[in-house]
């Protein structure tokens, strides 16, 4: 033990899991406490989802002047951002500029998965194992593993079997694969699936596009940035820093302050055509807030991006196979650039298999109900099993030796997706029923959770007589019938998507993100300023 300056001590104050957003502002913000931290992760390098998810086309649906750290002014002043939305590499290299710059990387153990963590009560801590055989002793145990770290991997009978490249999205090799002129066949067709098959459509032989699920798609907007451009924002970025924290999904725009029922057919139209030349998500986040709770007013706007969408396909019978029939809004719509005109295109196919779906994966491809298609390559742009599948993925056990999968194998419950009954001292980000696991600009949500969660141990530090904290019953079953209300009158519930946890065989079935960012903030500020009411310190 402690061969390696990265080798943390035995005894620590606080672990935290993942070295992504979340989890690199926990390291800072923890040892800013002066309390003796350390960080595992499980790739090589710190970036989370942008050092996982290096597929072709990788890039953010935020723009970038809200895709920040906002807390510190040194950072803010030093890192340039070169386009509205930026890509994998340059956000993946955003993250490794912030690690560098606030020394977080020797407080890190790289490629060294956490495995398992039990609650000892004797000893008031966490013993924590890693599948590097680590073994330490923790009194905080914070998950910063993201919303969307899990892969979901269908069981496609007969995959073993297929003599080509199998590949996850989120598992890409670094460097690359070489996709000239192969055969190439895409599962999916959710934000990933938009971004790698408008990206390889062009470099690849044949595209064959598994869809199951049509995907709404709006038209990108992403200049590159000038200094002119980078120096009008910087002098936003106090008033959108702001702006991120109230809205209602964490982005620097909010929903039309007019009501839909005082609006004309003709003025929410050319609302409509302003939200959608913006090409951004204020198309969604931005539109009127009726859209996502009332069926008529969600039909009208449905309709325009259906029209939009038909106007960019020229094959016959193309619209009909990839314009959806669900409403716009209640599964997350991806920013495309040139997606739909790729289907335009002689060399990429679209395989509906709704019409027939996938039996299995042959030697040489795949075989649906009445066709097979030769393929070198299948990409499985199949998504993950969001919010609770990396925090699954490891053997938490709490007091009295509580499984943590075993619980939300029957009911996935959090109190306000910071803690959860039972499992004292541990501190989940982008976990469920917080806005953080799906309806946010993910890097506001996780600055706001992580700088709830760091004042917390503060306070805990300072009041604790043991130094434990645990969110009551009592508290948790509140937070879930308040977030069931809320989520529960939205579209977005009545639909299946990996928003609902219908993605994932067996999954309990709830809306997983609380939903409005702003008002989400009010609760957990409310919460710590009556000394943390509803959660146990002792
Ligand atoms: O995953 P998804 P994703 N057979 O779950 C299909 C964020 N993100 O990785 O809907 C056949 O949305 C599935 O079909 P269906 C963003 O928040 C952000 O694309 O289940 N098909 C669906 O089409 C996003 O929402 C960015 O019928 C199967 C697709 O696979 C989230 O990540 C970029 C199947 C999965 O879509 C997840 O997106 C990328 C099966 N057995 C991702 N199983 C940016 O910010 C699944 N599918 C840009």
């Amino acid at each position: 033990m402690n061969a390696s300056k990265n080798t943390p001590p035995e005894t620590l104050d606080a672990v935290v899991i993942g070295a992504g957003f979340a989890g690199l502002y926990a390291l800072h913000r923890l040892r800013g406490l002066g309390l003796n931290v350390h960080g595992f992760e499980a790739g090589t390098g710190v970036g989370g989802t942008w050092y996982w998810n290096r597929y072709p086309g990788a890039r953010t649906d935020s723009a970038s002047e809200v895709y920040q750290f906002w807390f510190s002014d040194e950072l803010l002043r030093d890192w340039n951002w070169s386009e509205r939305f930026p890509a994998q590499e340059e956000t993946e290299r955003y993250l490794n500029f912030v690690a560098d710059r606030l020394k977080l990387r020797p407080l890190i153990s790289f490629s060294n998965k956490v495995t398992a963590a039990r609650w000892n009560e004797a000893a008031k801590a966490w013993d924590i194992t890693t599948d590097k055989g680590e073994s330490v002793r923790s009194r905080y145990l914070l998950s910063c593993l993201g919303p969307l770290s899990e892969p979901k991997v269908p069981p496609f009978k007969g995959h073993e079997k297929f003599k080509g490249t199998f590949l996850h999205t989120s598992r890409w090799p670094k460097g690359g694969i070489d996709l000239a002129g192969k055969r190439v066949g895409v599962i999916g067709t959710g934000a990933t699936g938009v971004q790698v098959i408008q990206t390889i459509a062009s470099q690849v032989g044949e595209l064959y596009v598994f869809q199951r699920t049509p995907t709404y798609a709006i038209a990108m907007r992403n200049p590159k940035l000038t200094d002119a451009d980078r120096t009008a924002l910087r002098a936003r970025y106090g008033e959108l820093g702001e702006r991120v924290k109230f809205s209602l999904t964490g982005f620097a725009f909010d929903m039309q302050p007019k009501p839909w029922a005082q609006t004309t057919k003709e003025e929410r139209r050319a609302v409509f055509e302003q939200l959608y030349a913006d090409g951004s998500l204020i198309m969604w986040g931005g539109n009127f807030g009726e859209v996502l709770v009332d069926q008529a007013a969600n039909d009208e706007l449905s309709e325009f991006m259906r029209e939009k969408m038909r106007a960019r396909l020229t094959k016959p019978g193309a619209a009909e196979k990839l314009v959806p029939k669900y409403g716009f809004g209640t599964r997350r719509p991806p920013l495309d650039i040139g997606y739909l005109e790729a289907f335009n295109r002689d060399n990429v196919h679209i395989v509906d298999l709704l019409e027939s779906p996938i039996e299995c994966c042959t030697e040489t491809g795949i075989k649906t109900g009445n066709a097979e298609y030769p393929l070198d390559i299948i990409i499985l742009a199949t998504g993950f099993d969001a919010a609770t599948g990396a925090i699954c993925a490891i053997d938490i056990r709490g007091r009295d030796g509580v499984e943590l999968r075993k619980l939300w194998d029957r009911d996935i419950t959090t109190a306000m997706g910071l803690q959860k009954h039972g499992f004292p001292n541990f501190f989940t980000s982008a976990a469920p029923l917080a806005p953080a696991a799906a309806f946010c600009n993910v890097p506001t949500c996780l600055q706001q959770q992580v700088e709830w969660i760091s004042d917390c141990i503060a306070y805990v530090e300072r009041n604790g007589k043991d130094k434990v904290i645990e969110a009551t019953q009592a508290f948790e079953d509140k937070w879930v019938k308040h977030h069931d209300d809320v989520t529960g009158a939205t579209l977005i519930a009545k639909v299946d998507s990996w928003w609902t946890g219908a993605n994932i065989e067996g999954k309990p079935r709830r809306v997983l993100s609380y939903i409005h960012v702003g008002n989400y903030r009010k609760h957990c500020e409310d919460v710590a300023s009556k000394g943390y009411e509803g959660f146990e310190i002792r």
